[in-house]
């Protein structure tokens, strides 16, 4: 029998969420492990390590608040790249030792709750025991990653690599490449890897209605000026814009602006780049059809200008939206529209001829071509969300699989707690604001929330606390009633889970901005944990 190693939290997950965690933790006095399934920090940033991968977030604000941690880091530019972020997680690791709470290599397979001792059975796929009174879920909402079943797939000849589980080296020079999907991570590959291959073949199915980055570099001394004069306005101020970042969506209705003042809002957008053109937009964009077409509109005019060729301008920016602007997370772009002007580069619209097959020399589609390929680039996404926590066998006080559970939907407590899974919490997970937020925005808030919550037990003897499922089934009606704007309009969307086949279709994050969200977590701590139950350690 395994020996079992007691602590006090297991934090699954060594990125953004769990080391936050784990340093607020520390400070509680508590002992806690990170369980982590790669061999390194980073979590998403140590996974996604493929060509072109670079936050979309701008810097500052895609980082710890801890000036400790910021006071003595520099970036190069306002959007990292991926070596650049992992350089990052390598630098707080030497200044705050992170890594000797942490269990590299170690997949966590189960979790099982034990309503008689308080604890949580937690092991690892390598048959680790640890037991814990508290788990910490960060695994992030990219975990695991999605492979359609494409027919065939398993007869192709040269190399296939999903985006997310890149290898340490790959050169693409004299290569034929094929990318399927053109979501965030697609396009990044396809501009970056445009220029070295022989020929790429991009399969698109739907044209992504990306924002221009605006990428620039930013050099040491513009950096200790911005820490000097603007770091802690910017840290303040991530609870309170919807999105977490610096910028906000203008409440300011449509009715009372004239189409002048909002052509020159969105001229602004879109020249100050990154995702003002969508975060910093007027609000009503999310529910006012009309407003929407006119921000396509205005999309479409841009990125045509770009596009010399009339047929290309129709497969990338279509007359018709494909869907209203904004309901679908747009890809922030350097150089993605002159690609496809490059000799070496063609489009293959395959919502017009579906993959068929793949054949051992390539990718057959049912109009009959047969594209040849050397590498096949996997850009088809992950099962966002849930599919992280989903994939772990959680039983909590019925023994019901968590799986089982969200088959129907997902419901959750706050965003971050589930009813009957007592003493667990996940960050930056279903129904919290994920990615609607810039994610160390709210995860820093939700992991100073629960790390708040511990204290408070731990001070009034508390020894488990649950949501009731009362407060649960409001709580996810209140996020289900997000889907009722434009967001159900996408016909595949990562948002309402429809990209992954027989997933249940419902709103997985929550949409109605970090001030929203951050006053229902607060209010109900205020209020001694209201929605919880909580049970004391005499009881
Ligand atoms: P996304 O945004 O889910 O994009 C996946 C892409 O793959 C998208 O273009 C899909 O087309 C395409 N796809 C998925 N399945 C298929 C099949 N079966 N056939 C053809 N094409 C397919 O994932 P990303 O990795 O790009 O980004 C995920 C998030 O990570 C991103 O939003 C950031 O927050 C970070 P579709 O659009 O569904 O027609």
């Amino acid at each position: 029998m395994a020996h079992t190693e007691e602590y006090d939290v297991i934090i699954v997950g060594a990125g953004f969420a769990g080391v936050h965690q784990l340093l607020n933790i520390r400070k509680l006095g508590l002992a806690a492990k990170i369980l982590e399934a790669g061999n390194g920090l980073g979590g998403t940033w140590y996974w996604n390590r493929y060509p072109g991968a670079r936050v979309d977030s701008e810097m500052p604000i895609y980082q710890f608040s801890d000036p400790e941690l910021w006071k003595d880091w520099t970036f190069s530019e306002y959007y990292p790249g991926w070596k650049e972020i992992q350089a990052y997680f390598r630098y707080v690791d030497e200044k705050l030792d992170v890594s000797r709470d942490v269990l590299y290599n170690s997949r966590v397979v189960s979790a099982h709750w034990n309503d008689s001792v308080n604890r949580w059975t937690v092991t690892t796929e390598d048959g680790r025991v640890f037991r814990a009174q508290f788990l910490s879920l960060c695994t992030g909402i990219g975990a695991k990653h999605h492979i359609p079943e494409f027919k065939g797939l398993d007869t192709f000849e040269g190399e296939i690599h999903h985006a997310s589980r890149w290898p340490e080296e790959y050169d693409f020079t004299g290569k034929r490449a094929g990318v399927i999907g053109t979501g965030s991570t697609g396009v990044q590959i396809i501009q970056e890897i445009a220029p070295v291959v022989a020929h790429l073949t991009v399969f698109q199915r739907t044209p992504n209605l990306t924002l221009p980055m605006r990428q620039r570099k930013i050099s040491p001394e513009e950096q200790e000026q911005l820490k000097e004069d603007l770091y802690p306005v910017f840290y303040n101020r991530r609870n309170q814009t919807f999105s977490g970042l610096f910028y906000d969506l203008d409440p300011t209705p449509i009715a009372d602006t004239t189409p002048e003042e909002r052509t020159l809002a969105f001229e602004d957008h879109w020249e100050k780049g990154g995702l003002r053109f969508w975060l910093g937009n007027y609000k009503e964009l999310f529910s006012n059809q009309a407003f929407n077409d006119e921000v396509y509109s205005f999309w479409r005019m841009k990125v045509r200008e770009r596009i010399p060729d009339p047929h290309l301008q129709e497969k990338l920016a279509p007359m018709q939206p494909p869907y209203p602007f904004g309901v679908k997370q747009p890809s922030l772009e350097q150089r993605y529209y002159e690609v496809y002007s490059q000799s070496n580069v063609t489009l293959v619209d395959i919502s017009k001829a579906a993959i068929e097959e793949i054949t051992p020399n390539g990718l057959k589609t049912s109009d009959g071509a047969e594209h040849k390929l050397d590498v096949l680039v996997l850009a088809t996404g992950f099962d966002m969300v849930t599919g992280g926590i989903a994939s772990i066998d959680i039983r909590g006080q019925d023994g019901i699989p968590i799986k089982e559970k969200w088959a129907d939907g997902v419901q959750s407590y706050l965003g971050l707690a589930s009813a009957m899974y007592p003493n667990m919490f996940w960050i930056y997970g279903p129904q919290s604001p994920c990615s609607f937020s810039n994610g160390p925005s709210s995860i820093e808030f939700t992991s100073e929330w629960v790390t708040a919550c511990l204290k408070y037990m731990k001070v009034n003897n508390i020894s488990s606390i649950v949501p009731s499922l009362e407060a649960q089934h409001a709580y996810s009606e209140l996020v289900d009633q997000g889907s009722d704007a434009l967001w159900s309009k996408a016909k595949t969307s990562w948002y309402l889970g429809t990209n992954i086949y027989g997933k249940k279709e419902q709103m997985l994050q929550f949409s109605g901005g970090m001030p929203a969200y951050a006053k229902l977590c607060n209010d109900s701590a205020a209020k001694g944990y209201d929605g919880f139950t909580l049970k004391s350690s005499t009881s």
